[in-house]
């Protein structure tokens, strides 16, 4: 079921930390271009709101939602990144496409994270039709390439944060949330 007027795009901001040290990479499907192009735009924008410089965003397309993981793998194997977003929209059809393809990206992309103990972001949106990805690519219900950036520098503070609690660095000290 799709999330009931939750536009997490403007959420807490202030908690969100300062991207400036980070790299990022971002896969973007091609399929339903015209809300995976809006959902790339609002990670972009957002991982530069919150610091982070354009040399340190890594960023590849790749033919369809089901590729997202081996991508974001690639990526993975070439740049040193604190994470990786990847943006997708898949979109129901009458044919059992969707659930095939929607299933495998979301094990392939948490399988990917685990196994490389780097944080795999799912940006896909899985709607019953158009109007829905709509909504939520730069819609009533906000963009959700926004909420992925997010959680990617979020996800990427957190991994930080145990680093540096490891090292015995005081994080009150270093003034990270
Ligand atoms: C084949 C397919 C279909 C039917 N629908 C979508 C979709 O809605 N969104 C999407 O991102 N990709 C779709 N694809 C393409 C698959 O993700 C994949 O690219 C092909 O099956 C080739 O592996």
């Amino acid at each position: 079921m799709v999330s009931k007027n939750k536009d997490l795009s403007q959420s807490d901001k202030p908690q969100v930390p300062d991207a400036s040290a980070f790299c990022f990479g971002i896969v973007t499907a091609e399929w339903n271009p015209q809300i995976t192009n809006t959902l790339l735009e609002g990670a972009g924008q957002t991982l530069k709101q919150f610091n982070c410089k354009q040399e340190n965003i890594y960023s590849i397309r790749v033919p369809g939602s089901y590729e997202l993981t081996a991508g974001a793998h690639f990526l993975l194997q070439n740049y040193k990144l604190d994470a990786v977003i990847c943006l997708g929209c898949v979109i129901q059809g009458e044919t059992r496409h969707f659930e095939f393809i929607c299933n495998a990206v979301a094990n392939g992309l948490t399988e990917l994270s685990i196994k490389s103990a780097k944080p795999v972001i799912f940006g896909v949106l899985t709607t019953d039709n158009m109007e829905q990805a709509l909504e939520r690519a730069g819609g009533k219900r906000g963009n959700k390439g926004v909420e992925a950036a997010v959680t990617a520098i979020k996800m990427a503070g957190l991994k930080i944060r145990f680093l540096l609690q490891k090292w015995g660095f005081s994080l009150a000290f270093l003034n990270i949330v």
